[in-house]
């Protein structure tokens, strides 16, 4: 039971204050047939510490609670035949349905899925944006066609690859959109460093000491010029993301200085670095 439902953040004197401070806690739902594995990665770390503060309130269910059988069975043979299982639909349904009779209806249901919308980090912060949300998680070949069209509302991949199971693209979306949720992460100048490079690349970092086997941190971030340093590091994530992933400049939002400093960044790259960077979409109106 350790990470099941019926374990509920203890009531402290935090959680009066964040009631106080009229902060919300998010609801999370989580329906798996490993819920040690799911339950594990969700005790360390900053949602860990989010769940202990009850900020996150995150229920891990076992898929298996929901059958009817002696074997707690939760797939079957595909109709028309072929390899491989197929996840049954009764014990996702009623799992979805007591979560919602014992917790509240939630906002959304998701189905982690390759065959879904690919997150984006714009999603992560729709997400948490929610008061309360389900993640399904598939295993074997598949999950019958009804739970996808009649029980999900939201059918998402954490990419073009395909995992053993739904467990870990739901862990996935689960931090992602939990570290957005105000509190979460303490240092909430670091998320909003995450949305003062929106939708670049982050600049590179450096710690001590200054000189590691002959390689030398850069001047500019030992100077104390935080100016210099600002205008520095905004560059930096321009250049590496028109180096790494140039369609991303299409939808960043860029100034003036920005453009001009992309402009002279393309003087002197090679034909081929060019012809890369043609892949993404046409520069904006008022770029030129
Ligand atoms: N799955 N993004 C679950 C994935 C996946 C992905 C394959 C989903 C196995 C059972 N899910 N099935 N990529 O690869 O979300």
């Amino acid at each position: 039971m350790a990470n099941g439902a019926a374990e509920a953040a203890p009531r402290g004197i935090r959680d009066e204050a964040r009631l106080e401070a009229d902060q919300a806690v998010m609801k999370i739902d989580i329906v798996t047939i490993f819920p040690e594995m799911v339950g594990a990665a969700l005790a360390p770390g900053v949602i860990g510490r989010a769940r202990q503060a009850g900020v996150l309130d995150i229920a891990v269910h076992d898929l298996r609670d929901f059958t009817t059988d002696r074997h707690r069975v939760v797939d079957d043979m595909p109709y028309g035949g072929g390899p491989g299982m197929v996840l049954k639909p009764e014990p996702l349904f009623a799992a979805v349905e007591t979560i919602a009779a014992q917790r509240g209806r939630p906002d959304a249901v998701l189905l982690m899925s390759p065959a879904g919308r690919p997150l984006t980090q714009a999603d992560a912060r729709h997400f948490a944006q929610l008061r309360h949300f389900v993640v399904l998680c598939g295993r074997y070949e598949g999950i019958d066609e009804r739970v996808r069209a009649h029980l999900a509302t939201e059918e998402i991949s954490i990419g073009d690859y395909v995992v053993s199971g739904g467990e870990l693209p739901a862990l996935v979306v689960v931090d992602a959109v939990g570290r957005l949720v105000p509190g979460v992460v303490g240092d909430e100048q670091s998320v909003e460093a995450d949305s003062f490079t929106q939708g670049l690349l982050d600049f590179p970092h450096y710690t001590r000491p200054a000189e590691y086997r002959g390689h030398r941190v850069p001047e500019v971030l030992t100077s104390g010029h935080h100016e210099e340093i600002r205008a520095w590091r905004r560059r930096e994530a321009l250049r590496r993301t028109a180096e790494r992933r140039p369609e991303l400049l299409a939808s960043a939002e860029l100034d003036a200085g920005d453009r001009r400093f992309l402009n002279e960044l393309k003087i002197g790259v090679s034909a081929s670095a060019e012809a890369t960077a043609d892949t993404s979409a046409p520069p904006k109106k008022g770029s030129e």
